[in-house]
């Protein structure tokens, strides 16, 4: 009984004696937590720099994503020269925020949704079906820009299996059209569609469900907002 009673006088005097500490500690826990907030907002309140065009599929999908969260952006319109000078893949979009600086839309729409707690893709289809359709804008784009610069992409057996590729793909999309949601993967499909018709690349009219895709996207003003400018 004695020894119970010591023992609590001695527990009531460690309290004592160190409860100024803990006021202290919980003290600076509130100011650490106060600091990271307000670094957190500065953060996201800070305008971030998008290097584009008004036309590429891949900056429209990173306009849509900030769009989304009404992030403050600008889009800064940059074209082939400064491209070799900001960004070591030489293309856009590319992106500078603080002190980060990222080279692919991929990691540009990762690195948003993460800032605003969401995952890029959900699952590993919604992933595979946003890479595919990645596929078919390469190839898409290689092909534009190839004929651009005078290749004759109908002679070469390279460039006929671009094409190949693109066709195959728009099937398979046509197929998993039904599944479609406005995730990464479907808005960056409805990107896609918008841009080849855009600059008349292909004929859409054998995919209906692609199509009905695309006018179903127009309803979200963020892909309506962001269509390319009349040519
Ligand atoms: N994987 C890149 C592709 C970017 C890309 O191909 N951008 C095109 C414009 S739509 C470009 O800058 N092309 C210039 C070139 O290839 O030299 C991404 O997702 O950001």
């Amino acid at each position: 009984m004695i020894r119970a009673a010591a023992l609590l006088r001695c527990i009531r005097d460690a309290i004592k004696a160190t409860s100024p500490y803990w006021k202290n500690f919980k003290c600076m826990e509130l100011q650490a937590w106060h600091t990271a907030q307000s670094h957190f907002s500065s953060f996201l309140g800070a305008t971030m720099h998008l290097y584009g065009s008004y036309t590429s599929p891949f900056v429209r999908h990173c306009r849509i994503a900030l769009l989304q969260y009404q992030a403050k952006f600008k889009l800064i319109e940059t074209d082939y020269q400064q491209s070799a000078a900001g960004s070591a893949a030489m293309r856009v979009p590319y992106f500078e925020h603080q002190d980060i600086k990222l080279h692919d839309s991929m990691s540009i729409i990762r690195f948003i949704r993460e800032l605003h707690g969401h995952r890029m893709c959900e699952t590993t289809a919604e992933y595979d079906l946003l890479l595919l359709v990645n596929t078919a804008i390469d190839s898409t784009i290689n092909l534009f820009l190839l004929e651009k610069s005078g290749v004759d992409i109908a002679a070469n057996s390279y460039t006929q299996r671009q094409s190949q590729r693109i066709q195959q793909c728009l099937e398979h999309f046509e197929s998993a059209a039904e599944q479609l949601k406005w995730n990464d993967a479907g808005i960056r499909l409805a990107c896609y569609l918008d841009w080849v018709q855009y600059r008349q690349r292909l004929d859409l009219r054998q995919y209906p469900a692609l199509i009905a895709w695309l006018e179903q996207a127009q309803q979200y003003p963020e892909f309506a907002d962001t269509a390319p400018p009349a040519a």
